[in-house]
């Protein structure tokens, strides 16, 4: 995060001090130091979205971003804001310009005798004019501290060089609140996500849209990949078969049965599946994010997943799950005290990751092969099955504090609406492309090492046969106890269910879908569960992993012996 680019042309901070960058979410904290500094900072279009507190530094500052205050509210990021407010010289206090008044009203009782400066951000979408100008000096006296108007997406070096100057003379917060008021409020215009009837529609439909596009575009890159990617990899196999050490072969093209689990075997699922869908949905996720419909979206579902202890602010973050779980449980910080548990069981239990569905998807339709049905069915199935026994599980663990009908839980206004800019989709790819390469690859190499390894020194023939008898109450065959053991690992363990040309052991329709669905829901991946326990209590999340092992046993028990009777 150190950097020294971009400030030559502009005065300085006299000395480097130490600015401690607060107030209400998404009023553009994030994005003001982002222009400050020139340095990529997370800033994305809903309430919530900065968790940590982050430093930036610049060749004469260190500005502290600090996750918006909710004062209305427990949450832990709230928290950790007020503990930050202690760490700065100088407060740079932001408030937006549309609710200017509300703003300062809510904020200065935090800053009293502080030393600082206000930003006032969203200054776009002011009337120009000189009454507008007048009442900010007014409010700018009677505060006892320098006001600059911005907008925080474009901030020029005139701008800086104001900001810089008034850092560097900061006044100091006199009053808690303000006798004069600039009056006026500007609210976002409503579209059709805020129609009472329409509103709560559109907003499923948007959320299915991620989901969907990933499944429809998976699936075609796969079919268009596939053949390349075996065509490289195939002549790989057979030439390590034939010529190279037989240890190598061990880790690179070891067989059990019909089915390989060698890196070589296995890697190009990854290439091929999760790769493309993973990058996909996070930039999906991304213009979600960034332009502002993801909030709408929760303003307009709030009263649905109320009854299931959830505020609509909570719905984006168990949306994020299915990129990956882990951001998705710290985000969750940002979650009133009462709704961060069922937010996180919401993720750990019914988010599938960016790992997990394509995986699901990639056995799916290798099932489809297998048994002659369709891919899109199957998927369309299972991801329905998910949903329904995702709230079946939330509506009945959901304290009744969280869910009772008096407890209303915060909700946000709803935000103005972007175009989401190409830097923060960038960003969102690049973010994935990182996490992907570095964290998922070695796990995945990992795991596909160590399945070699045990299944050369006939542990796996040993497990199977130890854990054959206990899957078989879902009647699945005893083969499918490694992938699901395995998926308690990490999600693309599920890979393991389907082989380079369909299953990777006979199985029919049905029992596809329990196994998918058990490996999916018994545990959520070891990573997330070691987030949840770092954000939560070990002995919560013990309790946690418990009660949801045993709901997915409960609902695989259904679907195993129901959708016997049924298909
Ligand atoms: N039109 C306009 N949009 C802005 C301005 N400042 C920020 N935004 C947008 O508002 C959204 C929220 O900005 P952030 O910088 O993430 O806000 P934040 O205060 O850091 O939000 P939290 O970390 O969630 O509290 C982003 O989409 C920004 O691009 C501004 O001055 N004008
Ligand atoms: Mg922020």
């Amino acid at each position: 995060m150190l950097s020294t680019r971009g400030l030559e042309n502009t005065l300085p901070l006299v000395s480097q001090q130490t600015i401690v960058v607060i107030g209400r979410e998404s009023v553009g904290k994030s994005q003001l130091i982002s222009s400050l500094t020139r340095l990529a900072a997370g800033e994305t279009n809903f309430r919530g979205s900065t968790v940590t507190v982050e430093q930036y530094r610049s060749a004469d500052a260190i500005y502290i971003d600090t996750p918006g205050i909710f004062r209305q509210s427990d949450t832990d990021t709230t928290r950790r804001a007020l503990e930050a407010l202690q760490l700065g010289d100088t407060v740079l206090l932001v408030v937006q310009a549309t609710q200017l008044d509300e703003d300062l009203a809510e904020m200065l009782p935090l800053v009293q005798s502080r030393q600082g400066v206000v930003a006032v951000t969203f200054w776009d979408k002011v009337q120009p004019g000189e009454a507008a100008i007048e009442a900010i000096e007014k409010l700018s006296t009677d505060a006892g501290v320098p006001f600059i108007t911005v907008d925080a997406r474009q901030v020029t070096d005139g701008i800086r060089t104001r900001v810089n100057a008034s850092l560097n003379a900061p006044g100091v917060f006199r009053k808690s609140a303000l006798s004069v008021r600039a009056g006026w409020r500007i609210e976002p215009k409503a579209g059709w996500l805020e129609h009472r009837v329409m509103g709560p529609v559109l907003a499923i439909a948007l959320l299915l849209v991620p989901a969907l596009a990933t499944i429809f575009g998976a699936n075609r890159l796969a079919d268009v990949l596939n053949p390349i990617v075996a065509a490289w990899i195939n002549p790989l196999i057979a030439s390590v078969n034939a010529t190279w050490p037989s240890w190598t072969r061990v880790v690179l093209t070891a067989e059990q049965g019909q089915f390989g689990y060698g890196l070589l075997n296995m890697g190009p699922f990854l290439l091929v599946w999760a790769l493309p869908a993973v990058l996909l949905f996070a930039v999906i996720l991304g213009a979600y994010k960034a332009s502002g419909i993801v909030e709408r979206i929760n303003v307009a579902l709030h009263p649905l997943v109320r009854p299931l202890g959830l505020s609509g602010r909570d719905v984006v973050r168990v949306v994020m799950g299915f990129g990956c779980n882990v951001p998705a449980v710290i985000s969750t910080r940002a979650c009133s005290g009462c709704s961060r548990g069922p937010a996180i069981s919401a993720i750990a239990f019914g988010a599938a990751c960016s790992y997990q569905l394509p995986a699901t998807l990639a056995v799916l339709s290798a099932a489809a092969v297998s048994t002659g049905g369709s891919a899109v069915l199957l998927s369309i199935g299972f991801l329905s099955y998910l949903l329904v026994t995702t709230l079946v599980y939330l509506r009945l663990t959901a304290p009744k504090v969280a869910s009772s009908p008096l407890n209303v839980l915060m909700n946000s206004r709803r935000p103005f609406m972007q175009w989401p800019a190409p830097s923060a989709l960038w960003r969102e790819a690049r973010g994935t492309l990182k996490q992907f390469f570095l964290q998922a690859m070695p796990i995945f190499v990992l795991i596909c090492v160590v399945a070699s390894v045990l299944a050369r020194c006939g542990v796996l023939d040993f497990c199977s046969s130890v854990l054959g008898p206990v899957v078989a109450i879902f009647n699945l065959p005893a083969e499918s106890a490694l992938p699901v053991v395995l998926a308690s690992v990490r999600k693309d363990g599920i890979f393991l269910f389907a082989a380079e040309n369909g299953l990777a052991f006979p199985m029919t329709t049905v029992q596809v879908l329990t196994g998918v669905y058990l490996a999916g829901v018994l545990f959520p991946c070891l990573v997330t569960a070691l987030t949840i326990a770092r954000e939560t209590s070990w002995r919560s999340t013990g309790m946690l992993l418990l009660r949801q092992a045993l709901f997915a046993i409960g609902f695989t028990l259904i679907l195993a012996w129901g959708g016997r009777l049924l298909l």
